[in-house]
């Protein structure tokens, strides 16, 4: 009888563990590696953050958000001739298993209107949300440590 019982309490458990694995899979997505967003000046307005993503499934990044910019977007940097120009990137797709790089010189992560310097090592919040080939939504949050040049690898 009490075999019986227990048996019915490890499945219970299991059941349980198996909706926790479940959940934490879909928040856990995307990873964030190597976060950085470059320091600022007194004054300053805007500035950059970089780091690289890879996700387990499709998914797009459709926003950024910080409490330290009024306004954070992705941007693509090209030359045109000899001029720099950024252009913001509404949705970034970032395909399975693959890295993606956001860096100085590339696509970036722009923050703009900032509330205060940005000094270095201090620790810039950043929150990134996904959204998956079901429509699911998720946001994954990355820290990206302040500083005048990228870290070491
Ligand atoms: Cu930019």
């Amino acid at each position: 009888m009490s075999i019986a019982v227990s048996n019915r309490r490890l499945a219970r458990i299991a059941a349980a563990l198996l909706i926790l694995g479940a959940a934490s899979a879909v928040h856990a997505q995307v990873r964030v590696d190597g976060a950085w967003a470059r320091a600022t000046v007194p004054s300053q307005s805007a500035t950059g953050a970089f780091m690289r993503l890879t996700a387990d499934k499709d998914v797009v990044l459709t926003g950024v958000s910080s409490p330290v910019a009024r306004v954070v977007e992705v941007h693509e940097m090209s030359m045109d001739k000899d001029i720099m120009r950024m252009r913001a990137v509404d949705q970034l797709p970032l395909k399975a298993g693959q890295t993606n790089e956001l860096k100085s010189g590339g696509l970036h992560i722009m923050m703009m209107g900032l509330k205060k310097q940005i000094k270095v090592a201090e620790v810039v919040p950043l929150t990134l949300s996904f959204k998956a080939a079901d429509g699911r939504v998720s946001t994954v949050e990355a820290n990206a440590m302040a500083s005048f040049a990228p870290p070491e690898r």
